[in-house]
């Protein structure tokens, strides 16, 4: 597939102003993603784009593993599990896929393939919990889930089989401890995101776009190019709702029986969706170095003294290697302007290129691919030159997309002017707090509440623009995805 490519005339990729065809074009070229397996809603990894996953999901598997451990459960849940929470049905059973049959036979309990774990995981969790001693419990696991989403379907985006959900689900004693923890996986996404050089807007959702069952959910958000915002994480508070259907009791330090209280937290692929539409340019793909399959890629400028330049990039590319850096040594026969553009498409943060000019002065030329610079450092302590660059293109990526997020959020006075900004990014606009105001804020809009921010973005002072109360309160909305 790869060589076929390469052999067929190069078609360019579309620019990045025409968003939707250059994400797609861009998921092909850089050979994330195959859109063509014959399902809907279903992709396929390249192993190209495989090794970006594994790498971005060793940064949250490196987060959680700190004090949560991992497990798996099953893809299949009874109906009779699956049926017994009320709300969490209502929000599902619409997504649900069924597996009714074995073979001819058709099973007496219909299966659901898990479109989220909550069912196949608290049968277990009443088991498992005993006592307070036994608490809190932290588990992830990171699994496939189907949801049989009626939306328009897109590779990383919106799948009818996530491929790479990562969800965690924890049990304590109090509301209050889980309430807690909410906070803490919030802050651990934005880690996570943080790593990624992507930036991201936490904001609690509204009572009515809360996750079915809980009590209330924390949403991470972020801008993508065509300013539409992507839900790149989600915290939930349960309450002890499941536990009262799961019956997942602890005995209390009194000896007396209480129900636990719960959370859950996920993200899936939309993580690496963001991370390649954010910081993808017309050029292709862009990868902070922790995310980037090939980190520095070499290439040789051969003019006359071929050997000894050949034996400067070896050089290189093994010191590189061995101080733990993923290196490509490109040595094939295609022309240097060939080979800038193939790797500059797969992402690549740093070029070095070594010509005789540069072996003459004991230098290397690099060139960052988040920003086109060039310099030459010396060859002698090329690790830790390269080292420190790293940490400048990571803080630039995000120095940049915080820079873009800002400029694309508006504060609007009135309901008129957030139709009129919302096609441009996110609009900011004063909101009581009340769920008929917000409802009636919306449906005039055409577009959803993402909540009240946290920090100062969610601060202001200003009047609802329904009911006219004052409030300090001020609501984002936005065009979602
Ligand atoms: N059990 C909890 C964690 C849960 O299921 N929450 S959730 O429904 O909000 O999903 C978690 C995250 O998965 C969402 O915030 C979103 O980023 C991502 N997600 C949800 N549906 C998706 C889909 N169809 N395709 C890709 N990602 C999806
Ligand atoms: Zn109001």
């Amino acid at each position: 597939m790869a060589e076929k490519q390469t052999d067929e005339k190069k078609s360019a990729l579309p620019a990045k102003s025409n968003f939707s065809e250059w994400y797609n074009e861009l998921l092909l070229m850089g050979e994330i993603m195959d859109v063509r397996y014959p399902v809907k809603g279903l992709y396929v990894w390249f192993p190209f784009g495989f090794e970006v996953r594994k790498l971005t999901y060793a940064i949250i598997r490196e987060l959680l593993d700190k004090d949560h451990k991992e497990a798996l459960f099953p893809l299949l849940i009874p109906e009779t599990e699956f049926m017994k929470e009320a709300e969490h049905i209502k929000g599902f059973e619409n997504e649900v896929y069924w597996v009714t049959h074995g073979g001819k036979n058709e099973l007496d309990v219909k299966l659901a393939l898990r479109p989220t774990s909550e069912t196949a995981i608290y049968p277990m969790y009443k088991v498992w919990v005993r006592s307070h001693a036994d608490l809190p419990i932290k588990i992830y696991q990171i699994v496939n889930t189907f949801r049989y989403e009626t939306k328009h379907t897109r590779p990383l985006i919106r799948l009818r089989e996530i491929t790479s959900f990562k969800e965690a689900h924890t049990v304590h004693a109090t509301w209050d401890e889980a309430a807690e923890q909410v906070r803490e996986a919030v802050r651990i996404y934005q880690e996570f995101y943080r790593r990624l050089a992507i930036p991201t807007i936490v904001s609690k959702r509204p009572d009515w776009d809360k996750f079915p069952g809980a009590d209330y959910t924390m949403a991470v958000d972020t801008l993508m190019p065509d300013n539409r915002t992507l839900q790149i994480g989600t915290a939930h508070h349960l309450g002890s709702n499941f536990a009262k259907t799961f019956d997942i009791k602890y005995e209390d330090i009194n000896g007396e029986q209480q129900f636990a209280h719960q959370t859950c937290y996920g993200i899936s692929e939309r993580s690496i969706a963001a991370l390649i539409s954010i910081h993808g340019d017309d050029k292709g793909l862009v990868f902070p170095p922790e995310a980037a399959p090939v980190q520095v890629v070499i290439i040789p400028i051969l003019f006359g003294k071929s050997e000894e330049i050949t034996k400067a990039c070896r050089d290189v590319a093994n010191r590189l290697k061995e101080y733990g850096m993923r290196v490509a040594l490109d040595e094939s026969d295609e022309r240097p302007g060939a080979k800038y553009y193939k790797w500059e498409m797969k992402g690549v943060p740093l070029r070095v290129e070594i010509g005789p000019r540069d072996l003459k002065n004991n230098v290397a030329t690099i060139v960052r691919r988040d920003s086109g610079i060039k310099e030459n450092i010396p060859l002698d302590n090329i690790e830790q030159e390269i080292r420190h660059k790293f940490e400048d293109i990571r803080k630039n990526l995000l120095g940049k997309a915080q820079t873009l997020l800002k400029e694309r959020i508006f504060d609007c006075g009135t309901l008129e002017e957030v139709k009129d900004k919302i096609s441009k990014g996110i609009a900011r606009i004063a909101w009581c707090g009340e769920r008929e105001c917000g409802l009636e804020m919306e449906n005039v809009v055409g577009a959803g509440i993402l909540g009240v921010p946290e920090g100062e973005l969610g601060r202001g002072t200003g009047k609802c623009p329904v009911c006219g109360k004052e409030t300090e309160n001020m609501a984002i909305m936005a065009k979602t995805y």
